[in-house]
């Protein structure tokens, strides 16, 4: 690997003009320590910056890129919409084609609104069921992240977590007031919740599958459990599926597991790499959202033609290829089979969580499953083992508290590769003795 030198001027200068030199945390190395290097150009499951260097990518733009990056047939999507406009503020059919093929792959979705990223989506979702319940506390889970707005930044995950900041300034305490948070897993912490405010909890919203505190599975029976209780309880269950989403399967998250909610939201790959979010449900709740009904939600590019041409033609790849999920799957397990023999050989403490091509190492012996679980990862041991894989050319998720994402795009030689550098990675670990 080249010394990153321009990649080291350019984040000087950044910093000097944009808050920590990123448009967003998550990005700036803040977690593992050094330069992040400046990407030029990416291809398939490779990356390039501007010293040259070349990276297997198991970030994927954070989800998005489950066919790999510049994908032909949604660039050619991409370039065709260009020749005929890039935004109109009116309807379009494109908008259509996109609300028919997430109805069709996701069976609890019977409409669905756009928006421009997952934090509108999860926003939204969130009014709406306050709107349509009339009630206004909601429950969280430590550890889920499911965007910036200031009702879900309680004991968030992602950049929060990585960060180690608790919260975050600036959110008046009335504005949190009404969010619970309860252990993930923990569905006894969820009951004494409800028993606590019986009749006033508008809405639980979840990652079914956490990828915000590294990757983190729900037990058998919670996510039953949870659906049972809201039932009962007249509560709306949101699954977040912004990075599940046509992620575990065509479906989510949600198809894999066999649980259906009331109401989705969604992000990443329905927008193939541009700002795209979602949230839908039942017919019943969604059309209490205006202008249909009362709760107001709306933004100048939702729907946008450009974005909608990306996802339909990622979200038609994805359902034409009745190999994709097999394949994806088959990569995971290769993978972090992988990895665990090395652990094993070289005798470093690890649990891996996988779930389809989404997977994580934490660097702790016990079994990882819930965020106070997570936490019990050596963080020191995450740093030099990211920075080795780094050096050897592999791009994981630069936080411990992140999901690593493989697409149909990584090759076996891509993974045998990677393999190399995760034995190098877990012998640096094993040498400094933590
Ligand atoms: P955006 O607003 O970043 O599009 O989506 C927020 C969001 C909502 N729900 C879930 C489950 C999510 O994972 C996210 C965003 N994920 C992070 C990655 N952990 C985005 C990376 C970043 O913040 O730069």
């Amino acid at each position: 690997m080249k010394e990153l030198h321009r990649s080291a001027l350019r984040f000087i200068e950044a910093q000097s003009k944009i808050p920590g030199g990123v448009n967003s945390p998550a990005r700036a190395f803040k977690a593992v320590g050094g330069t992040p290097p400046f990407m030029k150009k990416a291809k398939g499951a490779h990356m390039w910056d501007i010293d040259g260097n070349e990276y297997i990518d198991y970030i994927g733009s954070w989800g998005p890129m489950i066919l790999g990056h510049g994908y032909p047939p949604v660039i050619e999507a991409i370039r065709k919409q260009l020749e005929f406009g890039t935004s109109f503020g009116t309807p379009t059919e494109i908008e259509i084609d996109m609300a028919d093929l997430v109805i069709a792959a996701v069976p609890s979705i019977e409409m669905v609104r756009m928006v421009n990223s997952g934090t509108e989506a999860v926003m939204s979702a969130i009014r709406l069921a306050r709107g349509y319940t009339g009630r206004e506390k909601i429950i969280k889970f430590s550890g889920c992240y499911h965007g910036h707005s200031d009702m879900l930044l309680a004991e968030a995950g992602s950049g929060v977590a990585s960060l180690g900041i608790p919260g975050t300034p600036g959110v008046p305490a009335a504005l949190v007031e009404h969010t619970m948070t309860a252990p993930f897993n923990d569905i006894a912490a969820v009951k004494q919740i409800f028993a606590a405010y019986p009749g006033q909890i508008a809405a639980v919203v979840i990652e079914p599958v956490a990828g915000n505190m590294g990757l983190v599975l729900p037990r058998t029976g919670f996510l039953e459990q949870l659906r049972e209780l809201t039932q009962t309880e007249g509560t709306v269950l949101i699954f977040d599926e912004v990075m599940t989403g046509f992620r575990l399967a065509y479906g989510g998250a949600q198809a894999r597991l066999g649980v259906t909610p009331d109401m989705t939201c969604l992000g990443k790959i329905i927008g193939g790499g541009m700002p795209v979010g979602a949230y839908g449900g039942k017919r019943e709740i969604m059309e209490c959202l205006a202008p249909a009904g009362k709760v107001y939600q709306a933004g100048t590019l939702s729907g946008n033609p450009v974005a909608m041409q990306a996802g339909v033609a990622t979200l038609k790849a994805l359902r034409d290829n009745p190999k994709a999920y097999e394949e994806l799957e088959q990569k995971g397990k290769l993978l972090c089979r992988g990895m665990s023999d090395l652990a094993r050989e070289i005798q470093v403490p690890v649990s891996i969580n996988l779930m389809g091509s989404m997977f994580c190492l934490f660097f702790t012996e016990q079994d990882v499953y819930d965020y106070a679980s997570a936490k019990t990862s050596n963080l020191e041991a995450f740093k030099v083992f990211f920075h080795t894989l780094l050096a050897e050319g592999v791009y994981f998720p630069p936080a411990q508290f992140e999901a690593c994402f493989i697409s149909l795009a990584h090759s076996d030689a891509d993974l045998h590769k990677t393999l190399k550098a995760v034995e190098k990675g877990l012998k640096k670990v094993k040498s400094q003795n933590f």
